[in-house]
């Protein structure tokens, strides 16, 4: 008798016609916030390149989702996106880049899922208080004035909505949300709850049929693969809502690979949704390359296609939205997963991941060990599938040993014999077999290679019909900076850029009390900032530029830097704070409001000068110790005020 159990045996699987789940689509996020900004200061034909990439059909992610925040005029990770509405009586649907992110992926995929979330509120909404449910009526129109809004100023059908990103939800609110929805002819509209943990929305929709029947989907946040058992009972549609939010290198590529496959596998989730889309945001605001790509540097038109986006294409190239999950897909008897899913009309695509833990990392929740070790598998294709007689072969290597990774490689086709095929399949390594035949390893010739921010930067704003709302390059941190055209103005200032907020709005984290923008470099050191301003705030109002600034994001309110005020009232500071309170120098400038002033702000090793209309107006302010070695260049005001800026400029050592 052999011994054949001494030798390398194979595992067996059976694909059957038993149906699981209807498959929802793979998602990329754009927001929460402003994380898709530097993107569209891309020239072309980079920028159509790199949308290619995320939504060109049969080429890269070729993604089933689109998910955007719905601007909020505040901070929400990476910056700020602006409102729809900055006002009660304000309606614009024309601001940021998020239409035209939607409009440019229904272009090249017009069946992609659209979905809309607000992370944070105008002011307004919240009737001065930080909470959006206190006027639920108003709230739900402003939420529904941004769908219909889509459709009337864009064509855009958006197909789900949100309520407020991790943040607490109010049934009476979700009601009345679907209820206005309804009221506007947007019963197709699909709401999704509540993006944040599986509780307390599964418990609350459990035990109220009203609330239940207003939610169509769960959709959580980071699940870590698994869902709750009232979550499951509630028979709801269930997704992770945004899930990723890794650094994007190999590691990263293989949380996305394990948790694509496995969210199906543990937590019966039928739709993942990256944080976030691509990264094109300076890399050093928080979660810096938390994308399926990068696309970080306009000016240099360098970008990157990295990892996540070919284990993306494993899943979206071989499937669509509306096809079912078979109910046999599960984990490989020595580490790693598989899903199956059929259109239910003969095509069959079966996807497998061999991740091992220290590979697939992350960044949230933590991950239990477990084993994953090189393992023979043998699928049996049984029912209609049986007389399949081969099958398309994709895989992904990662490569952790010799570093010499390839994703998303076209093989022989698979033979079928027998009704069955075999793999040897190693650690760290992605699989598609699949009848469909249409996959295509897209690509561009390589892009310019990476380089730093200029040194040398001027912006006078003088656009009359500008393509974005806001200047290139300025990444909004508190308040919303908007090009602006003085209709009144003699001459030298009829093109500006506003700062036009003038509320707190109704927050997701702490924005500051002040406004602000950075654009540049954050290596920068020694470095002059020019810029002609205008406060509009009589009282008390005043505007900054700065230099080293240090933070954004949700830290914002603590950043530090060297920054220099001028106030309505005729006087000036220098301090190494946005919030003004560390002073390094202050005094008489004769400054008032309404009236252009051109500042200057020098700043070299540890002294620091500073210019008004040209003369020198405070000088050598010591501020090492004081003043971060390096960061951003700035532009801000002291509260939320109208102010505007033109003629900004740059030069760096
Ligand atoms: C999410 C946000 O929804 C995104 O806008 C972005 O900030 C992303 C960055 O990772 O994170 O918010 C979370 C913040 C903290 C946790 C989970 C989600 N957490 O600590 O579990
Ligand atoms: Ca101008």
């Amino acid at each position: 008798m052999f011994m054949c159990f001494y030798f390398s045996r194979s595992d067996d699987y059976v694909l059957d016609d038993k149906l699981g789940r209807t498959f929802d689509g793979i998602g990329g996020l754009s927001g929460g916030g402003a994380t898709s900004r530097l993107l569209v200061n891309y020239a072309e034909p980079y920028r159509s390149q790199i949308l290619d990439y995320l939504f060109k059909p049969n080429f890269g992610a070729s993604l089933h989702i689109l998910k955007v925040e719905i601007g909020g005029d505040a901070q929400t990770t990476d910056g700020t996106e602006p409102t729809h509405m900055h006002y009660e009586n304000d309606e614009n649907y024309f601001r940021g880049y998020e239409w035209w992110l939607m409009l440019e992926a229904k272009k090249r995929n017009p069946n992609i899922t659209l979905i809309g979330l607000p992370w944070a509120f105008p002011g307004w909404v919240g009737h001065g208080e930080n909470w959006p449910y206190d006027f639920p009526d108003i709230t739900a129109n402003y939420v529904v004035s941004w769908i219909t809004g889509a459709k009337r100023s864009h064509g855009l059908d958006i197909d789900y909505v949100g309520v407020w990103n991790e943040r607490p939800f109010d049934s009476k609110y979700i009601k009345l949300l679907r209820y206005t929805l309804d009221k506007n002819g947007l019963d197709k509209v699909k709401i999704i709850a509540s993006d944040n943990l599986w509780e307390p929305i599964a418990f609350y929709v459990l035990q109220d049929e009203e609330l239940s029947a207003a939610v169509d989907v769960i959709g959580a946040h980071y699940p870590g693969t698994t869902t709750i058992k009232e979550a499951l009972e509630s028979d709801k549609t269930l997704w992770s809502s945004e899930d990723y939010s890794t650094f994007n290198d190999e590691v990263g590529g293989g949380c996305w690979a394990r948790i694509l496959n496995q969210n199906y596998v543990n937590g019966m989730m039928t739709s993942t949704i990256s944080w976030n889309l691509v990264a094109s945001y300076y890399e050093n605001l928080p979660f810096g390359r938390d994308g399926l790509m990068t696309a970080e540097e306009p000016w240099s038109s360098n970008y990157v296609v990295e990892s996540p986006i070919w284990i993306t294409a494993h899943t979206t190239q071989f499937t669509q939205p509306g096809w079912s999950y078979l109910q046999t897909v599960g984990h490989l008897n020595k580490g790693g997963s598989y899903v199956a899913l059929t259109d239910r009309k003969g095509q069959l695509t079966v996807v497998i991941e061999t991740m091992t833990h220290d590979h697939s990392v992350c960044i949230r929740p933590p991950l239990e060990p477990f084993e994953v070790t090189p393992q023979n598998v043998t699928f049996h294709l049984k029912g209609s599938f049986a007389s399949i007689s081969q099958l398309q072969l994709w895989k992904s290597r990662f490569d952790f040993k010799t570093k010499n990774p390839v994703f998303f490689q076209k093989l022989d086709p698979v033979k079928i014999s027998n009704g069955s095929f075999t793999l040897n399949l190693d650690v760290d390594e992605v699989y598609t077999l699949s009848t469909i035949t249409t996959a295509q390893r897209g690509a561009y010739p390589d892009p310019p290679p990476s380089a730093a921010f200029p040194k040398l930067y001027k912006d006078d704003f003088n656009v009359r019909n500008p393509p974005f709302t806001e200047a290139p390059d300025f990444a909004d941190q508190t308040g919303v900076f908007e090009y602006f055209m003085n209709l009144t103005d003699p001459g030298p200032h009829v093109f500006t850029l506003r700062q036009v907020v003038t509320q707190r709005p109704v927050t997701w984290v702490a924005d500051a009390d002040q406004t602000i923008s950075v654009i540049g470099d954050y290596s920068w050191q020694n470095i002059t900032v020019t810029c002609d301003v205008l406060i509009e705030k009589t009282k008390n109002g005043a505007v900054f530029i700065a230099a080293r600034v240090d933070k954004g994001g949700g830290d914002v309110r603590t950043t530090k830097g060297l920054f220099f005020w001028v106030y309505a009232d005729g006087t000036y500071k220098v301090t190494s704070d946005i919030q003004g309170t560390t002073i390094l120098t202050e005094g008489k400038s004769g400054t008032s409001s309404d009236i252009w002033y051109t500042l200057s702000l020098s700043i070299k090793g540890d002294t620091a000068t500073g210019m008004l209309n040209g003369s020198l107006l405070w000088k050598s302010a010591v501020v090492s110790g004081k003043v971060p070695k390096n960061g951003w260049a700035a532009i801000g005001t002291s509260s939320f005020e109208v102010a505007q800026f033109d003629n900004f400029s740059i030069e760096a050592e």
